[in-house]
C-alpha cells in the first residue's frame, strides 16, 4: 500500500469509528466522551510540548503557561477529591498504579489484591504492574453473592500474612468495598492501604460511592476518563500531610514512570476538573440512578442480572449472565449486540475460567449514555432492544436501524460549560 493511501485509510477508519459510536448505544463501562472545552484543550499545541518536573521547577523553557494550567488543575483536583495532595500528570490509571506501587512497596514485598477472575484489574496481577514491581501477590477470598471481598476471611488473611501493601478496587465494581474494617486491620499490621478507584472516580468525587481517603486508604489512584469524564489519563491522590511523602509520590510519576506526561491531556483533565466542580454531583447521581434502572429493566425483560438481592448495583455498572460458566455465551451476546448497534464487552463471571473464549457474562456501563442525556425511560427502551437482539430471531439490520434513530436524539454532551456535539 502506498504511504499516502495508508494515511487516507487510517483517517477514514477514524471517521468511521466516530460514526459507529454516534449511531450506536455505547455501553463500555470504562469509556466516556469529552466535552467541547476538554476536546479543545486536548486538540491544542500542547500535544507536542514537554514540561518535565513540577510547576515552577522545570527542565525546559516555555512552560509558564503550562505551569498555570497544571497549578489550577492540581488545586481543583484537591477540592474535587477533598485531599491534601494531587498529582494529575500520570498518563493512565495503570501508570498511577505503577507510581503508587513504587512509592508504597519494594521488590519482594507482599501485596494483597482482588484477583482478575473476581474483577480485579490487570495492573493488580502478576502479569501486570504488581509483577513488574516484583511484588508477591496474595488474592482476597471472594464473596460471590455479594461481589466483594469476603470480610471475615480477608481480615484473617491480612492478619496472617501481614502484607506490606493492601490494595483494593476493581474493574468489575458493582458495590463499594467494605474498606474501613479491612483498612484498620491492615494498618494494625503496619501495612499501607491503596485504593484503585479507576472505574468509580467520578462517583467518588460526586459523593455517590464511597470515600476511600476517609475510610482508611493512604493513597487513591484512578483514571480520569471513566465515570470521571475527562481525557484518558490518571490521578494519584493522598490525604497525607507529610511533604516528604508528597515528594515521593510526585517523583514516582516523574521521573519514575513518565518523561513527557502528555500536556494536552493534563490541560483537558484540568478543564474536566473545573467542569466537574460545577456539574459533577448531578452527573454522578444520574449515573447511579440510570445503572439501577437498567438493572431493573433488564431483569423485567427476563435477563439474569447479577446481585438482584442487593438492588443490582450501586455503581455505573450492571452485570448480566447469558449462559453456563465457560460457555462463551457472553462473547456471543456481545457479538450479536454489536451487529444490532449496542457496544458492550464480554466479562468473566463467577465460575468462568477462560478469559478469551469462555465468558458467560456482559459488563454494561452507563456513563456515556448518561452524559448524552439519557434517563430512566431510555434505560427501559434499551432493555427492550436487548430483548429484540438476544431473545428474538429478528434480523439485526432492522434493530440497528431503529437504534440509530433512537440514538439520533442523544447527540449532545451535557454536564459541562458549553454543551455541544458528542461525536464531532
Ligand atoms: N480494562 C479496562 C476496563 O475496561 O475495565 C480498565 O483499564
Amino acid at each position: 500500500m502506498e504511504p499516502r493511501d495508508a494515511a487516507a485509510d487510517i483517517l477514514r477508519a477514524v471517521e468511521d469509528s466516530g460514526n459507529h459510536y454516534r449511531d450506536s448505544i455505547p455501553m463500555i463501562a470504562s469509556e466516556n466522551i469529552l466535552s467541547p472545552l476538554v476536546r479543545k484543550a486536548c486538540n491544542s499545541d500542547l500535544h507536542g510540548r514537554y514540561a518535565e518536573g513540577l510547576p515552577g521547577k522545570r527542565y525546559y523553557q516555555g512552560c509558564d503557561d503550562f505551569d498555570t494550567i497544571e497549578e489550577i488543575g492540581i488545586k481543583s483536583a484537591m477540592r474535587v477529591f477533598n485531599c491534601n495532595f494531587a498529582n494529575i500528570q500520570s498518563t493512565s490509571g495503570t501508570v498511577s498504579n505503577i507510581g503508587a506501587l513504587k512509592s508504597l512497596a519494594k521488590p519482594g514485598d507482599k501485596i494483597t489484591a482482588v484477583s482478575t477472575a473476581d474483577g480485579g484489574h490487570i495492573s493488580h496481577a502478576r502479569m501486570g504492574a504488581v509483577g513488574v514491581r516484583g511484588l508477591n501477590l496474595i488474592t482476597y477470598p471472594w464473596n460471590e453473592e455479594r461481589m466483594e471481598p469476603d470480610i471475615d476471611a480477608s481480615l484473617s488473611m491480612i492478619r496472617e500474612n501481614e502484607p506490606n501493601l493492601v490494595l483494593f478496587g476493581q474493574s468489575v465494581f458493582l458495590f463499594p468495598t467494605p474498606l474501613e474494617e479491612l483498612a484498620d486491620a491492615a494498618h494494625e499490621c503496619g501495612s499501607k492501604v491503596m485504593y484503585d478507584g479507576a472505574h468509580v472516580m467520578g462517583l467518588i468525587a460526586g459523593g455517590m460511592f464511597q470515600d476511600p481517603l476517609r475510610e482508611g486508604a493512604d493513597v487513591l489512584t484512578g483514571s480520569s476518563h471513566k465515570t470521571f469524564p475527562g481525557p484518558q489519563g490518571g490521578f494519584l491522590l493522598s490525604n497525607s500531610d507529610d511533604p516528604s511523602f508528597h515528594k515521593r509520590l510526585n517523583n514516582s510519576i516523574f521521573p519514575g514512570v513518565c518523561s513527557s506526561y502528555h500536556l494536552h491531556h493534563v490541560a483537558g483533565k484540568a478543564v474536566a476538573l473545573a467542569e466537574f466542580e460545577q456539574f459533577g454531583s448531578d452527573y454522578a447521581s444520574d449515573i447511579v440512578r440510570n445503572a439501577k434502572a437498567l438493572g431493573e429493566a433488564l431483569s423485567s425483560e427476563g435477563f439474569d442480572v447479577l446481585a438482584e438481592e442487593r438492588g443490582f448495583t450501586e455503581s455505573h455498572q450492571v452485570l448480566t449472565r447469558h449462559g453456563a460458566p465457560d460457555s462463551g455465551a457472553g462473547m456471543m451476546a456481545a457479538d450479536r449486540l454489536e451487529k444490532c448497534g449496542i457496544i458492550t464487552n464480554m466479562n468473566m463471571l463467577p465460575g468462568d475460567t477462560k478469559a478469551m473464549s469462555g465468558p458467560s457474562g456482559l459488563r454494561l456501563g452507563v456513563p456515556e449514555l448518561t452524559r448524552v442525556g439519557m434517563g430512566v425511560q431510555e434505560m427501559t427502551e434499551i432493555a427492550r432492544y436487548f430483548s429484540r437482539a438476544l431473545k428474538s430471531e429478528e434480523n439485526h439490520s432492522s434493530i440497528k436501524s431503529d437504534i440509530s434513530e433512537f440514538k439520533s436524539e442523544f447527540q449532545t454532551v451535557s454536564y459541562c460549560f458549553e454543551p455541544g456535539p458528542a461525536y464531532p
